[in-house]
């Protein structure tokens, strides 16, 4: 019988859960009530543990947080519908808790709209409806069930053995009627848990459909060709699209039509502007070969990486706007109320901040940020590169702290000198005789000046660097090294062109970003 109850909590709460899912596919496809709950935990979830999440799991740590909700949910539902059989308030509370609890998830989202709360309201009375469904259906059961129930899957027989051996001709005489209530039971949560079903699968097609029209209007765009190209691209620099890390909060990607996306420029300025996508592009474009890389990248991590960009220069848009005097910092704000903020006088220092609306030659996408994204070379992306923008906002750094600055990372985020050793692998066994080190190092804005190599405890020797188009694209270095049979240990440093040496003190990414050499080791055979 428990088993029963506990099953009726978790195929009531499914069906809860999917219809308003399916509503809001429906209705306010960016409010779903598993999305909204889990947006809640990320915001709350400590720094250290997100530190701890993204090392650990890396991009996989979305789909793990998703199983995380779900397995919580499925303990949750259980208790719930073993207490609702007990006492149906228990249930009925059970339910309300969960569909205020999305509720208020939903609601507090920083870009929530007001029907935002409403999917998982009705998902809350859904659930309770069915759990009392279900209940009822239980409560036919004679109280000296438990032991058959608990048989299941074997049931048909074990029932009639326990009630045989619990009670003789007495349980005989029930035997007609539990089966009928068994029989009930069975047809009810059958139908509760079919109904769950396709509304589960019609809230997924809904919004696939969804991803598909934002895939659509983003293959409708051409974009112009640049006012100002970049120089011809040297071989293997770029990160390909499909490679390129993404680091961000979102658990499902904003989704957003190019047709009805503005740009608002706000805050301190004498005129504010309302920009649409096409007016962005009829600006003259800048296409630009910018190395991005994540203030959470460990030393030798793969969060870093190179596109051509094209966009407009911000610089001359904010001028435009006519910023005021004392305003010091440029809130970028996503469509999924991602904040960002950037230092006004790193935008108007003359480097290449800009609005991107392209990438390696397509369109961004919506991964990195469709239909327009920041990107601000020479601070990590937490601090420039705001995706899915939809305002910004001109004010001050005494005034306002944006996402991450509110969790305790460095208000102005300039990225640190660094290079990685990307061959050979950690513990390859190379054979002895001629072997190609090689690798990145990149230190966006001053530029890389020397790239050197130590073996063991050998001398530092200078490794070729390919050329690299502008101060703000990393390196690509190598150097022939005669390996030698035995353990060796292969340390790279990178030097800027400020003459600034990489510094060898080992520093976690929190709350400025990782230092530190990264080495290698292998078996030389
Ligand atoms: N809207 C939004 N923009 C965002 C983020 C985010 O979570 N949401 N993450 C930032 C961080 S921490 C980084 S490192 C870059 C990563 O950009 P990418 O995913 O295109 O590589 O995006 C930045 N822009
Ligand atoms: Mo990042």
């Amino acid at each position: 019988m428990r088993i029963r109850a506990a099953l009726s909590g978790v195929l009531a709460a499914g069906a809860g859960i999917a219809t308003g899912e399916l509503f809001a596919a429906l209705v306010v496809p960016a409010a779903g009530p598993v999305v909204g709950v889990g947006g809640v935990i990320i915001d709350a979830t400590p720094t250290p543990v997100k530190e701890w999440a993204v090392r650990t799991f890396g991009t996989n740590d979305k789909p793990l947080l998703l199983t995380g909700i779900a397995a919580g949910l499925v303990v949750f539902a259980a208790i719930v519908g073993v207490l609702g059989l007990r006492r149906r308030v228990y249930g009925l509370a059970g339910a309300a808790l969960l569909g205020l609890a999305g509720a208020a998830a939903a609601a507090s989202r920083p870009a929530a709209g007001l029907l935002d709360g409403l999917p998982s309201l009705l998902g809350g009375a859904v659930a309770a409806g069915a759990l009392l469904l279900l209940l009822r259906r239980l409560a036919g059961f004679p109280a000296a069930a438990p032991a058959a129930a608990a048989v299941g899957a074997v049931e048909g027989v074990g029932a009639v053995g326990a009630v045989g051996a619990a009670g003789g001709v007495e349980g005989d005489e029930r035997r007609p009627a539990r089966l009928l209530d068994r029989r009930a039971f069975i047809g009810t949560a059958a139908i509760v848990g079919a109904g769950a079903a396709v509304a589960g699968v019609g809230a997924a097609a809904l919004h696939a459909a969804g991803r598909s029209a934002a895939d659509r209007s983003r293959e409708s765009i051409r974009l112009p060709a640049p006012a100002s190209a970049a120089p011809p691209l040297p071989a293997g620099l770029i990160t390909a699209n499909r490679d390129f890390y993404r680091v961000d909060t979102a658990l499902t990607v904003p989704r957003v039509d190019v047709g009805g996306w503005r740009l608002r420029v706000k805050g301190m300025v004498d005129r504010p502007l309302e920009l649409s996508f096409d007016d962005l592009l009829s600006r003259p474009l800048i296409e630009r070969d910018i190395t991005l890389n994540c203030v959470s990248n460990e030393v030798g991590g793969p969060y870093v990486g190179t596109a051509r960009w094209l966009g407009v220069h911000l610089a001359d848009l904010l001028r435009e706007a006519r910023v005021r005097p004392g305003a010091d910092q440029v809130v970028a704000r996503s469509v999924d109320g991602m904040t960002i903020g950037t230092p006004l006088s790193v935008v108007l220092d003359g480097r290449d901040a800009m609005l991107c609306v392209g990438m390696n030659g397509e369109p961004l996408p919506l991964d990195h940020g469709f239909p327009v994204r920041m990107l601000t070379p020479g601070l990590y992306g937490y601090a420039g590169a705001c995706k899915w923008v939809a305002e910004i906002e001109l004010t001050t750094f005494s005034s306002y702290d944006a996402y991450w600055v509110q969790r305790g990372w460095a208000a102005r985020g300039p990225v640190k000198t660094a290079s990685r050793i990307d061959r050979p692998l950690p513990f390859a066994r190379p054979a002895a005789g001629p072997v190609q080190v090689a690798g990145v190092a990149w230190a966006q804005g001053r530029g890389i000046a020397a790239v050197e190599v130590r073996v063991d405890d050998g001398p530092w020797q200078a490794a070729t660097m390919l050329p690299s188009p502008t101060n703000d694209t990393w390196v690509q270095w190598r150097l022939d090294w005669a390996a030698t049979p035995g353990n060796h240990l292969l340390r790279v440093r990178a030097t800027d062109k400020t003459g600034a040496v990489q510094t060898p003190d080992r520093v976690t990414p929190f709350p400025d970003g990782a230092t530190g050499w990264h080495s290698v080791s292998v078996t030389v055979a």
